[in-house]
């Protein structure tokens, strides 16, 4: 299969690239784009060497498929053009994540709602993908009244610049600034841009994302999106209030059951989910599994990914997996 990986120069793009690789998806000739000041650099992919193209020759090269991580602008002009030439797009910005007429997926969810008349597919923001792999099969078993979650996001998750003025600090390097303050040795309550309402977009995003993807708009969610000096992996502190009751026990094993969830939960040795224990995993680790005793029916929980594969790279190829196999594309 011909297949695009637009921003492939970038983070997310060659954690794409490696993905795919490792996956050992069905990728017959690779077509990396990316801007026009990157055309013509090279891409090792699978042993063999590819030049980075522009998008209008990439289309021209009619892939199957198109899996784009090149921000939401790039996205909203290019990604309907490949879809128009026939090319279905899957889609890491959150560009179409809200549009009422694309689908929001996360495979272990809600990839049987995909058709092939999917042409423009979102993935979800890589915190929102982690804290639903987990949600997911709690709501279905003991149904969600309200959710309340903190993240602490590596700074991975802002790309180069942001791993560039971490090392930066850390080396007493001047480097082009990625947040309003230092981040080094630093937490920043300030992920993504602030809106009217007080919250962050990466807040508001956990907010409706969660919604969108349960297809339940009577969940209540609130959030608070916090930058950390990590490396790799989101780490995020939820707490749960379910319509009804449940049996400790019976929920960590259900978790432990559940597709892509990894539970890590044994605080008499000190194990429980880590960033540093999740980086270049695929899973989603869960751990720190404690009844909230300060109002009936009520968990606290910890889960842990890593924010550049299954929060973005690795659920992208995982969707495009699903459009194969189900003969999709
Ligand atoms: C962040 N979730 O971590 C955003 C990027 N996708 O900044």
């Amino acid at each position: 299969m011909k297949v695009a990986v637009v921003g492939a120069t970038g983070l997310v793009g060659r954690k794409m690239l490696q993905v795919l690789e490792e996956r050992n998806f069905p990728v017959t000739e690779l077509i990396p784009v990316a801007s026009e000041r990157s055309v013509g650099k090279e891409i090792t992919f699978k042993g063999k060497n590819y030049k980075v193209m522009g998008m209008r020759d990439a289309i021209n090269m009619k892939p199957q498929l198109a899996i784009f991580s090149a921000g939401g602008d790039t996205s909203l002009e290019w990604a309907p053009q490949f879809a128009a030439a026939g090319i279905t797009v899957v889609d890491n910005s959150s560009a179409w994540r809200m549009d009422p007429t694309k689908k929001l997926v996360i495979p272990e969810i809600n990839a049987n709602t995909l058709t092939k008349e999917d042409k423009i597919i979102a993935n979800p923001n890589c915190s929102t993908i982690q804290m639903l792999v987990t949600l997911a099969p709690l709501h279905k078993k003991y149904g969600i009244k309200r959710v309340v979650v903190s993240t602490y996001q590596s700074v991975t998750g802002s790309g180069l610049k942001g791993i560039n003025q971490l090392e930066g600090e850390r080396e007493g390097r001047e480097v082009k600034k990625a947040y309003a303050h230092p981040i080094d040795r630093n937490c920043l309550p300030h992920c993504d841009s602030f809106t009217d309402n007080g919250y962050t977009k990466e807040e508001m995003k956990l907010v409706n994302e969660t919604c969108k993807i349960l297809n339940d708009d009577t969940i209540k969610v609130t959030a608070t999106a916090v930058r950390v000096p990590v490396m790799g992996g989101h780490s995020e502190s939820v707490n749960i209030e379910f319509k009804q009751d449940y049996d400790l026990d019976e929920l960590r094993d259900l978790l432990a059951h559940s597709e892509g969830i990894i539970v890590q939960d044994d605080p008499a040795q000190n194990l429980y989910p880590m960033a540093i224990t999740a980086n270049e995993k695929d899973e989603v680790f869960v751990g720190r599994l404690r009844r909230d005793f300060s109002q009936p029916n009520s968990l606290n929980l910890w889960v842990v990914s890593d924010n550049l594969r299954k929060g973005a790279a690795t659920n992208a190829v995982q969707i495009a997996e699903y459009l194969y196999k189900h003969d999709l594309l």
